[in-house]
This record gives C-alpha cells, sequence and structure tokens, in this order.
C-alpha cells in the first residue's frame, strides 16, 4: 500500500519536540487467519504547555474503538485522515485506548506487521510501526512496552516480542498467550513480534561481570543446521564490545529470527532481532566465503546497536547516521579484527569509491545528515551508512584511539536512554579530546565527494620535498559553493623502498588540510621520495596525484599500507585499460609477477592481481567525461587476458595448489584468502585462453564448497558455449532448488551474463517457478543484479535492459514501494552514460505518469529528472 495523501518533503530545520509523550504501551495481539486485531493502550502525557491536539500516527487502520481514559469516543470526537488520528481537546494526562484490525496477510510492502512464509513478523523502523497501531510514530518518544500476543498453538506456536517472557498461559480454542516486557524505555521503530512455527537453536554468553545471557537463534525447521556460524559471530561480537568499547549487554536474553521475506539485510530490534536468511544463516554448501562475511558482520552491526541506536538513539531521522554511521564503523572494527584488517579495509574503499562516490555525484546525491526528504526509506543510503562509517573513522584519526574511545564512552554515558542528534556525537569527542571539531562537522552538512589536487616539487640542491594541496568541494543538487573541510590526510616517504623519518622517529604523519590550498615541506632527503598518500584511506576524497609507473611500481612493491599498495596496483590497471589496445607494459605484469612470488597473504595478492570492477571504471571515467560501458568491457576483458597470458606460469601454479587443497571447509581468513587467489587467477586465465573453461568444469563437478562452485559455474556460464552452459545451469538447478539462499545465486550468474541475450533470459526467468516478485532476495537476486551488476546487458543498445528494469518497477511500485524505489538507481544516474541516455529518461517519464505512484518511487524519480 502507497502512503496517503500528496508527497510532501520534510525539512531537518522543522524539527520540534513532539507535544506529547507516551510514558508506557501496553498491546495485545490477537492474531487470525487473515486478521490480525491489536489492542493498545497508551499512557500519554502532555510535553511544555500549548494546548495543542493530539495528533497519532496510524496508516490503513481499520478502528474498531477507541476510548480516552475509560470513554468510548464517538464518531464525531476524532478525525482519521492521511495517516493521522486528529483528537482535539485532550486532558494534559491521559489513557488512550485503540482497537483496530489489520491484516497482514495482505501486506505485500513488508513494513508492520505481515506475512513471511510460516511466520509472522514486524519490521517497523523507520515508520512501519503507524501500520500496526496508533502511536507517536517517531524516534524521540519512547516508551516501555509490555506486549501479549495471543494465536493457535499449532500454527504460532512460537510468540516472541522484546524484552523479558513474564507469563504463559492457555487462551481456550486451542489458542495460547505469551507476555512479555521490555524494561528499556524505547522508540516505536525498535518495537517488534513475531509469531510462527520456528526451531530454536540456543547457547550462552557470559558477559564480562559474570551475568549468563540466552542467546536463541529462531528459524524454520529446513534450516536448524545452519545457525552454528551467526551463533558464534554473536559470541564474538558481544565479547568485542566488552573489551572495545566496555559495553556489556543489558538483557537476560537476545533473539535473532530469520525471515525468507525481508526488505533489507537485518534490524536491529531490541532483543529481538530480526534477519534476512541470506544473513544469518551459513553452511559451506549454501554460502560463499563472502556470504560467511557477510553474516559475520551484519550479526555484529545489528548486536552493536544495541548501545549505538537503541540505547542511544536518533531524535529524528536526519540523524540516521548517528547510529548507522558509528555502527557501520563498530562493525567494520570488528571485522578487521576477525579478518585480514588490510584486506577488510581494501574492501570496503573499493565499495565506497566505486558506489558512494557515484551516489554522491548524482541526483540523490545528499550530506550525511541530509537537510531534507519526501520519503525516508530512500535516505538509507551508502551515504548514509558507508560515508557515514568514513566521517567517525575521520574522528578517530584526528583524535587519536585513546582520546576517541573517552569520547564515545562519554557519549554512551551522557546520552544513555535519549534521543539525540550528530551534534551531541561530535560535542562528546570533541569534549573528551579538546579538539576544536568546528570546521570538521561540516563533513555532516556538505554533500559530494571533495577532491584534492596534489603537486609535488622536488629540489635536489637542498634535499626538500614540497607537497601542495588544493581542495575542491563540487557542487552537488541544491549546494553550489562549500568551504573548504577539514581533513585528515596520512601520508609517508619512501626512499630506496624504505619510509623514511619524518621527524621524531615517525614514519607517518596525518597531516590536517583545512583550507582551499596549502604546501607542507620535507627537508634533509637524500633523494627524491615516493609519496605514500592517503594511508589508510584516510579521508573519503578523490585524489588527483600524478605518480610515475616506476613510482606505483615502487608503492605496490615495498609500501606498507595495504591500501596504497592496492590502489597503485588499480592506477597501473587503470592506464592499461584506458590505453584500450591490452598490450600489457612490462613493469606492471613485473611488479604482480613479484607480489605472487613475495611474502603478502593470499587474500591480499588476490586484491593487488584484481582488475577494477567495470563500475568502477565507470566512475573514474564519468569525471572526466562520458562513460562508455561496452569499451570499458571490451578493454577490461583484453587486459584480463594479457594478464592471464603474462602471468601465467604462476596463475596455473596457484590454482593447481588451490584445486589439490584437501582441508576441510573453514571460513577462516587464510582458507578464504587461499581461495580468494585460486578464484583470481583462474578467472584471468579463462580470461587469456577458453580451453581453461574446461578446467573450470572440472573445478564446478568437483567442488566441496559453494565459493568454489560458484566461481567455477559463473565462468562456464557467462563465457562457454551453450551446451557447457546449460549443463551447468540444469546441473546447479537440479541439485539445489531446495535451496533458497542457493537458487538466489543461480538467478545472479544468469543475470549477469555480460551479453546482450542476457535480457531476454532475465524476462523468461521471471517466469520461473523459482522466481517470486514478492521476495525481495528474488527480486534483488535476478532484477538488480541485471540492472546494476551487468552494465553490457543493462545497456543493451535497443534500450531494452533499461525497459525490462522500468517494467519491474512499474510492476513493484504499489506492492513494495521501498524494493521498487531501491531498484531504480541504476536509472537515475542517465546523464553519466555516452549512449542511452534519452531511452532511460524515458523510462523514467513513464514511471513518474502512473497514477498510482508510491512516494518512494516518487521522490527518486523526480530527483533524477530535474536534476542539472
Ligand atoms: N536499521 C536497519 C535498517 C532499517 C531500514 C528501514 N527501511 C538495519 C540496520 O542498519 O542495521
Ligand atoms: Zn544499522
Amino acid at each position: 500500500m502507497m502512503r496517503e495523501g500528496a508527497p510532501k518533503t520534510i525539512y531537518r530545520k522543522d524539527y520540534e519536540a513532539p507535544d506529547f509523550l507516551i510514558d508506557s504501551v501496553d498491546l495485545a495481539f490477537d492474531i487470525f487467519d487473515g486478521r490480525t486485531r491489536v489492542s493498545s493502550k497508551l499512557d500519554i502525557k502532555r510535553n511544555g504547555t500549548n494546548q495543542a491536539p493530539l495528533v497519532l500516527d496510524g496508516e490503513s487502520l481499520g478502528i474498531v474503538c477507541l476510548k480516552i481514559d475509560g470513554r468510548t469516543l464517538g464518531a464525531d470526537e476524532y478525525r482519521y485522515t492521511n495517516g493521522k488520528l486528529t483528537i482535539d481537546k485532550v486532558p494534559d494526562q491521559l489513557c488512550f485506548e485503540a482497537e483496530v484490525d489489520i491484516t497482514p496477510e495482505e501486506n505485500t510492502s513488508l513494513e508492520g506487521l505481515y506475512r513471511s512464509r510460516t511466520m509472522y513478523c514486524t519490521q517497523c523502523e523507520a515508520e512501519g510501526y503507524r501500520k500496526i497501531t496508533f502511536g507517536l510514530d517517531r524516534p524521540d518518544v519512547l516508551s516501555t512496552y509490555t506486549v501479549s500476543l495471543t494465536a493457535d498453538k499449532d500454527t504460532c506456536p512460537v510468540l516472541l516480542s522484546n524484552g523479558n517472557e513474564v507469563s504463559r498461559s492457555d487462551a481456550g480454542d486451542n489458542r495460547h498467550t505469551v507476555v512479555w516486557h521490555d524494561p528499556h524505555p524505547k522508540p516505536s521503530y525498535l518495537f517488534a513480534i513475531v509469531a510462527g512455527d520456528l526451531e530454536l537453536v540456543s547457547d550462552t554468553f557470559t558477559t564480562v561481570s559474570g551475568k549468563t545471557v540466552d542467546l536463541r537463534i529462531w528459524v524454520e525447521a529446513k534450516d536448524i543446521g545452519y545457525c552454528e556460524h551467526a551463533m558464534t559471530s554473536l559470541q564474538a561480537s558481544m565479547r568485542w564490545d566488552e573489551e572495545r568499547y566496555g559495553l556489556e549487554y543489558d538483557l537476560d536474553l537476545f533473539n535473532i529470527v530469520a525471515v525468507d521475506d525481508f526488505n533489507m539485510g537485518a534490524m536491529e530490534n531490541k532483543s529481538l532481532n530480526i534477519f534476512n536468511t541470506s544473513c544469518v544463516l551459513a553452511h559451506p554448501d549454501i554460502t560463499t566465503d563472502l556470504g560467511y562475511q557477510r553474516v559475520e558482520s551484519v550479526v555484529a552491526h545489528e548486536y552493536f546497536h544495541n548501545f549505538s541506536g537503541n540505547r542511544v538513539t536518533c531524535r529524528d531521522w536526519f540523524q540516521l547516521s548517528l547510529k548507522e554511521g558509528f555502527t557501520v564503523y563498530r562493525d567494520a572494527e570488528f571485522s578487521a579484527d576477525m579478518n585480514s584488517r588490510g584486506v577488510k579495509r581494501i574492501e570496503d574503499v573499493a565499495f565506497l569509491r566505486t558506489h558512494q562516490f557515484a551516489e554522491d555525484a548524482g541526483p540523490m546525491a545528499h550530506p550525511v545528515r541530509p537537510d531534507s526528504f519526501i520519503e525516508i526509506s530512500n535516505f538509507y543510503t551508502m551515504t548514509v551508512y558507508e560515508k557515514g562509517a568514513e566521517v567517525v573513522r575521520m574522528l578517530n584519526t584526528l583524535l587519536g584511539d585513546e582520546a576517541f574511545y573517552r569520547g564515545a564512552s562519554l557519549y554512551f554515558e551522557r546520552f544513555d536512554g535519549m534521543a539525540v542528534t550528530c551534534d551531541d556525537f561530535v560535542d562528546a569527542m570533541q569534549e573528551a579530546s579538546g579538539k576544536d571539531l568546528s570546521q570538521f562537522r561540516r563533513w555532516y552538512e556538505q554533500a559530494g565527494t571533495p577532491v584534492i589536487a596534489v603537486e609535488t616539487k622536488f629540489d635536489e640542491a637542498s634535499g626538500t620535498f614540497d607537497i601542495s594541496f588544493a581542495q575542491r568541494n563540487p557542487p552537488t543538487p541544491g549546494q553550489d559553493n562549500k568551504p573548504p573541510l577539514h581533513i585528515p590526510v596520512a601520508m609517508s616517504l619512501l626512499v630506496d623502498g624504505k619510509h623514511q623519518d619524518l621527524g621524531e622517529g615517525e614514519k607517518e604523519r596525518v597531516m590536517e588540510l583545512t583550507e582551499a590550498s596549502e604546501t607542507v615541506s620535507f627537508s634533509g632527503l637524500s633523494k627524491k621520495p615516493v609519496l605514500s598518500l592517503l594511508r589508510g584511506f584516510s579521508a573519503p576524497v578523490r585524489l588527483e596525484l600524478e605518480q610515475s609507473r616506476d613510482d606505483l611500481v615502487a608503492l605496490i612493491g615495498f609500501d606498507d599500507d595495504p591500501y596504497v599498495r592496492w590502489d597503485a596496483s588499480q592506477r597501473l590497471a587503470f592506464e592499461a585499460i584506458d590505453e584500450g589496445t591490452g598490450l600489457l607494459a612490462p613493469d606492471y605484469i613485473d611488479a604482480l609477477r613479484r607480489v605472487l612470488d613475495g611474502p603478502s597473504e593470499a587474500a591480499m595478492k588476490a586484491q593487488l592481481l584484481a582488475l577494477p570492477t567495470e563500475a568502477s571504471i565507470a566512475d573514474r571515467h564519468s569525471q572526466s567525461g562520458l562513460v562508455d560501458v561496452h569499451k570499458i568491457h571490451e578493454a577490461k576483458q583484453r587486459v584480463a587476458g594479457a594478464l592471464g597470458e603474462g602471468l601465467r606460469e604462476e596463475l596455473t601454479q596457484i590454482l593447481n595448489k588451490g584445486m589439490a587443497a584437501s582441508e576441510a571447509y573453514a571460513p577462516s581468513a587464510a582458507q578464504i584468502g587461499d581461495r580468494a587467489l585460486m578464484h583470481t587467477a583462474l578467472n584471468l586465465l579463462v580470461a587469456s585462453d577458453s580451453t581453461w573453461l574446461n578446467t573450470a568444469r572440472e573445478m564446478y563437478f568437483a567442488a566441496t564448497n559453494l565459493s568454489d562452485r560458484l566461481c567455477a559455474a559463473r565462468l562456464v556460464v557467462h563465457y562457454g558455449d551453450d551446451v557447457h552452459r546449460e549443463e551447468v545451469l540444469q546441473h546447479f538447478f537440479d541439485r539445489w532448488q531446495s535451496e533458497n539462499l542457493v537458487v538466489n545465486q543461480w538467478f545472479v550468474m544468469q543475470a549477469t551474463r555480460p551479453t546482450m541475450s542476457t535480457v531476454a533470459d532475465v524476462i523468461a526467468l521471471t517466469e520461473h517457478a523459482a522466481f517470486d516478485w514478492r521476495n525481495p532476495n528474488k527480486v534483488r537476486s535476478l532484477i538488480s543484479s541485471f540492472a546494476g551488476a551487468n552494465p553490457v546487458a543493462f545497456h543493451s543498445t535497443d534500450g531494452s535492459g533499461y525497459a525490462l528494469l522500468g517494467d519491474a518497477v512499474r510492476r513493484l511500485q504499489s506492492d513494495n514501494p521501498q524494493i521498487a524505489s531501491r531498484m531504480l538507481a541504476p536509472l537515475t544516474r542517465f546523464k553519466r552514460y555516452a549512449h542511452g541516455q534519452e531511452m532511460m529518461r524515458a523510462q523514467l517519464t513513464s514511471i513518474a505518469a502512473l497514477d498510482n505512484l508510491s512516494q518512494d518511487v516518487f521522490e527518486v524519480v523526480q530527483r533524477s529528472l530535474s536534476d542539472g
């Protein structure tokens, strides 16, 4: 269902404290097949002195009865329109009661209370609570909740809500009731219930002070064998938050429920986290290495929200990055500690630079703390999450660990149980460190990716090296002129492969840029140094820095910063790809050969060897002109082939060693690195000579885990002949059709085949029995990976790829506005492309003309069409 009423822009500057607060909420759910009755009782008090009417949020609720202080309201005593219930004259303190009917079975938006396969579950963030019952559905109204659930004993044996179980009783008629109470006041967006037929995997965690916490993971019976990794990840997260931030879990029970139909990855409801099955289930047969790491990081992310988000929450949704940016930073540091720190950083930087930079350069660009929105669901973005995490990382870099953790502790103590702002967070950091962060706050206000142009000069006679920096902040929609930001730039200097002493024994220095242009000098150098700049990717900026091929080769070989090494190898790859012939300079091949022969860990070798994604090449090209995706694809394939050819011996060795490995599968950092390197090797070899597809086919049939199986299958499906492609696709489906998550990968592999005929294949697959428009994972696997990760097919010259996406959005947009709106992203950046702009625009225009347009899709389409 769409929101009622015309789309309305909401501005951050218009924030006002609520007119009323709710101390406690009593809810009773009476769940029947086809109808759920929700009874609520709210203890409301006026907040302040104005005599404003009581206005409660509530969307599409079937009112059965409303009462104030025990008296039933007549129909003339309230108005219920456009999602608001208004009662004009109310006392300063009152007990409001409502009985409403809702129909979770018909809720296709997957927001509010809905049904997924064998269970009922809720998703309230950001504004789903109002689809369940009346309330003040805003994050700055915190209440304690008591929740009673009544349902059929056979179909809903498990009844869960937040907090602790208080009682269970027989309700007659084969029904039962369970009552829950959560002692921690919380906003409505953290409320949750689950009712269904679920099985349990349980374990415990003993906190630092010796308290035993019950950990329960609830899944459908068929998935009971897939919970171990999530459980270990949860325990590791709980320990990490104690050790790193001094945060000890605050209840005796922590639940995770796995749900198959879910709009995003997971949700941090207080003590009742609800997860997309794709982010919690794991087993070598159904989960890739990346999948294992994703489960670990999402479990940690949601757990970490218990403090950064739940105990200290957001005052309003403009502050979303307060909880999301900080929590992404926390989970990234956790994953870095659990796996390879350098490789984790490279993966995150690659993602940010490719996807967040593109968002920041497109029509949806917005500050980490947005100034306005129509639909808040559209602002769960890479800017709010990933760039927001970079902003917190920069604070850590500027303050140093000690002051940063003091600032974090001050923040958690001072604002415990409160709903606060990004400024409150920076205030705590500033107070704890004594550092002036006034200019730094611009990172929250200014959209767009800063560009730093760097020039260097070496004076041989005096041994002086000057580095000058010029900072530009390009215009974004609604922000034309922006003052300079406070940017930490970590650097070091190498001479003959050695990091130089920059004074007082320091080998790395963090420079703090604050001006539009500035210069630093280093003297006493015996030779012109090689500059190692933006170490650790110390700020989310684009660097314009010319370095010679020799310098880049030296950085790959000798720098001790994984990001700088990787960036240097990417730059050599970019040059080779842009050059276009597929003839590779020997220094590039030699540099990579030395990497492969050298001591780096396997995962790092794989990163250094891997060519940039087509999306990141496109982003780079978009800086200086229009993007030609077909040309990029061909040029990259040629370079891949030449690399495979040039390194054939080394790659063959890696592959043979990998295929002979007999260790039992483990998602350990070491094994994951070995497999990544082997897969990169096979990819390059196949690009160089298609007879390697025979090896891929062998690997497919011999594989004992999904990572190997999928790497091999993908190669055969993408590059093999029709016979082998069909053979592998059929075999894969026959073997794994009962595993939803594996079938999703089967869709992805077909949707990303880089050829124009994929358009027809994807259209045909939407009719496949295993496809389901109502399941977001299926839609993402088939449609979003086609549009987002297959530029060659999506940008088919006849426009059929755009039409496919346009049709999918038109089909979904009123049933599930959130998914439809997210899916649209690849069409919104039409201005970047050399071809197809008009056809992309036509799709957007036709979506804009729909008469039942959801406000989610409306906002994205409108911003895209009015850009520039
Ligand atoms: N906080 C949720 C995201 C909710 C998205 C609502 N449209 C998951 C997370 O970031 O942890
Ligand atoms: Zn989050």
